[in-house]
């Protein structure tokens, strides 16, 4: 054990204990001289602490947490001189000798300890937390990093930051995620793999994790409150599902958003945008969605349009729409300090953030000098989320923000100073303890907006910065990343960390923003992103076109295909992501999120599972016509391929230019359907799935549907179906049993049988239909 007494010098530690005593839904631990730990039990499974010095905990929590109304409450026990505190899925044992915590699951197995003589400590306005690390201990969550998905040995900076460029290694960036999803060796006889918990600081102020010891992990926030949820697991599922319980999940976004985006800085003019829809159209490449960056503004004033670049734009978007393609805007948080109606409202309202001396900060971003909004003042955020009625109607979709660390144009800073003023909340009044919320409160802001200006819709908000609980409001993209196989191989590593923090619905910019892809680079960067959550090209001003077709006709037809994967995918892409909607799950899974129990699994950052049925592999190395690939435990089927792979196993396969390696996981069926050109181009009545039986014969999947855009799902119009697969005797039978909407299931299915002769048997049968269930028999 390391000893922690020369790291708190100058720190008044907790570490002593005075009595324990229930005060209200509170148990407090009191450790005499005015300090004291108070216990609280949100919700099953989760034990929130905080820091109280004379009898009152620190102030400037995030705000981001959800008000409980579970009503949970400890139970404090007392036996032979140990006290436990008790409640449904978690207990907290408090050390006589110095009031430590340990906190154990449901089961009351040990998972989290206490260093020796306590790690709650605090030298205002910092506080700290220290906590011991188990042997082998792995650590991830901590949001957007640059790095492997693990995020040992490392000090991590949690402050928004406009890095420009990064690259592996960087830190901070954009996003701050004060969450860490921990694992450790289950000891003992009984050991069932590993023990996952998690560990939520809700402090949104700049703050360091640090993770250089193997025997300690710290956190240290430079203000606000020492206050933090301990999530029990052991499941990484259950600690997710309890985690989002907090936080909030993705709500589940509008069905054209998982299509495929086509982004440049900028698309303009209007004739420009028109050429690349029809271009989709006539080569007949699947899109769903353009973006039109700052230069579609007038002089980069936000909820404007450049006249003469785009003369009447309902027009063009109406057009648009007709050909199956949405158009997404950009809006920057900084209002030009100029006579205009949106400024002279902003500061006639006092919603402009302002110096200690109570002038109204000037901002140098793309406007020139500009006026930021003080999103974390509700009348203000309503403000803004009503600013947004022009854009919704001409028609625009979706709302892309950016520069909402906030960045600013100063080379020492990049963003305002600490000192400037906030609505904020207790303890935190100022900008330090409200920068890493800026983006979030931005993305609610624009979220909620959108949803009034068109109610019944769902919208599609798209940010760069953000802070945990982002998902509620906002898809993510990494920022600023570079037209590098090094980026492209680090893209993986990086959405899987932000899924694993909660912020499932995230893309890395295809092809690299900053410089030039080859057409190789850009053909792999399609196939890699082809199925991950948000799939997105961008590019940055000054570069060549990065466009499906912009590297020459071999290429094109390569990323038509991995395209066409992804919208051939999408019955199954859709369910995945509702079942985050639900839980917290992450769409895009560390191998070991579904095999938790497999040794090799936690080194690979280079492969990743879509949902559970679907392991893919890209090609992440120049030059390379094969690469390895670990299967786990199981069968494995290619898509395209034909040989069945049984896991554990590392194999050389083949990846020529064409091929993305995807591969189906034994005992599970994956829906499908035609690709289309946009996701509501499709034949309703056929369904497509592809089935791998295990070593049963048998084979299960699940599939979900609603109408792609409205909130009925919400009062139950949707439709749920379980499939299951028997192949018995040559033949096979998919029964289905469907729960919702009955309108439309399928009249016929095409199966591609995988596994049973050497290529993939293509098979189609009509469904005999009964209520709540479907069913189909065909030979094989
Ligand atoms: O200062 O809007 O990350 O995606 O194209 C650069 C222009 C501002 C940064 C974003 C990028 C976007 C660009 N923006």
């Amino acid at each position: 054990m390391a000893k922690t007494s020369n790291l708190t010098r100058g720190w008044t530690t907790f570490g002593s204990l005075a009595n324990v005593a229930r005060r209200d839904d509170c148990v407090v631990v009191d450790g005499g001289a005015g300090m004291a730990l108070w216990l609280d039990f949100p919700t099953a499974g989760v034990v929130r602490v905080r820091l109280a010095l004379d009898g009152k905990p620190l102030a400037g929590a995030s705000g981001v947490v959800r008000e409980r109304t579970d009503g949970l409450r400890g139970a404090v026990e007392e036996r032979r001189g140990r006290i436990t505190v008790r409640a449904p899925g978690i207990e907290v044992g408090v050390r006589p000798e110095d009031g430590g915590l340990v906190f154990r699951d449901g089961e009351g197995r040990e998972f989290l300890d206490e260093v020796p003589g306590g790690g709650h400590a605090v030298s205002l306005p910092r506080v700290r937390l220290i906590r011991p690390r188990a042997p082998g201990e792995r650590v991830y969550g901590l949001g957007e990093k640059a790095w492997s998905t693990e995020r040992s040995g490392r000090a991590w900076r949690l402050w928004n930051t406009d890095c420009h460029h990064y690259h592996r290694g960087t830190d901070p960036l954009y996003k701050s995620v004060p969450f860490l999803l921990l694992n450790r060796p289950a000891p003992g006889l009984f050991a069932e793999g590993r023990r996952y918990y998690g560990v939520f600081f809700d402090n949104p102020f700049a703050a360091r994790v640090d993770l250089k010891s193997r025997e300690i992990w710290t956190f240290e926030a430079e203000g606000g409150p020492l206050e933090y949820h301990v999530i029990a697991g052991p499941a990484p599922a259950t600690v997710l599902e309890r985690y989002t319980a907090l936080v909030g999940r993705m709500p589940l976004p509008p069905l054209w958003a998982l299509g495929y985006h086509q982004s440049r800085w900028s698309y303009y003019p209007e004739r420009r945008v028109r050429r690349l829809a029809e271009d989709f159209r006539e080569r007949r490449v699947p899109c769903d969605a353009i973006h039109l960056d700052i230069d579609h503004m007038d002089g980069f004033r936000v909820f404007t349009w450049h006249k003469r670049r785009f003369p009447q734009p309902a027009r063009l978007v109406r057009d648009l729409a007709k050909m199956g393609l949405r158009v997404v805007t950009i809006v920057d948080p900084g209002v030009k300090a100029e006579r205009g109606p949106i400024a002279s409202a902003g500061l006639s309202k006092g919603y402009f953030l302002k110096d200690r001396g109570g002038k109204v900060v000037q901002a140098k971003v793309w406007p020139g000098n500009a006026y930021l909004p003080d999103f974390t003042n509700r009348h203000a955020r309503r403000w803004w989320g009503d600013l947004h009625a022009g854009l919704v109607k001409a028609g625009v979709s979706g709302i892309w923000i950016d520069m909402n660390e906030p960045a600013v144009f100063a080379e020492d800073r990049r963003t305002l100073p600490d000192d400037v003023r906030h609505a904020g909340a207790p303890g935190r009044r100022d900008h330090a303890g409200n920068h890493n919320l800026y983006a979030s409160l931005m993305a609610e802001a624009t979220y909620r907006g959108l949803l009034r200006l068109r109610p019944g819709v769902r919208p599609f908000v798209l940010s760069r910065a953000g802070f945990a609980g982002i998902q509620r409001h906002a898809a993510v993209w990494t920022g600023d990343n570079h037209s590098s196989w090094n980026d492209l191989e680090l893209a993986i590593p990086m959405l899987l960390g932000l899924g694993l923090s909660g912020l499932a619905f995230a893309g890395a910019d295809v092809g690299g923003f900053h410089g030039t892809p080859t057409a190789e680079l850009f053909t792999r960067w399609v196939q890699a992103a082809a199925l991950t959550p948000l799939c997105r090209a961008h590019t940055s001003c000054e570069t060549p076109d990065q466009e499906p077709w912009s590297f020459g006709p071999a290429a094109e037809e390569r990323v038509k295909k991995a395209i066409q994967l992804r919208y051939r995918l999408l019955p199954y892409l859709y369910t995945v992501f509702e079942e985050c909607s639900r839980t917290g799950a992450p769409i895009m899974r560390p191998l070991w999120w579904e095999f938790p129990d497999d040794p090799r699994a936690p080194s690979i950052d280079n492969q990743f599972m879509v949902g559970d049925a679907l392991l893919v592999a890209p090609v992440l190395k120049r030059s390379a016509q094969s690469r390895t690939v670990y299967f786990p435990e199981g069968g494995w089927h290619a898509l395209d391929g034909r040989t069945l792979v049984v896991g554990p196993i590392t194999r050389s396969v083949d990846a020529p230019m064409d091929r993305l390696p995807v591969y189906l996981r034994a005992g599970r069926i994956v829906p499908a359907r035609e690709p289309g050109l946009h996701v509501a181009d499709t034949a309703p009545e056929t369904l497509e799935l592809h089935v791998l039986a295990g070593p049963e014969g048998t084979a299960e999947g699940r599939l979900y549907e609603d109408d792609g855009e409205g909130l009925d799902h919400r009062r139950g119009q949707y439709r749920r179906t379980r499939l299951a697969a028997r192949l018995a005797g040559g033949t096979l039978v998919v029964e289905a049993a469907t729960e919702g909407l009955a309108a439309s299931t399928p009249e016929v299915i095409r199966v591609r049988l995988y596994g049973v002769r050497e290529r993939p048997v293509e098979l189609e049968a009509p469904v005999v239909h009964e209520p709540g269930r479907w069913r189909a028999e065909v030979a094989c």
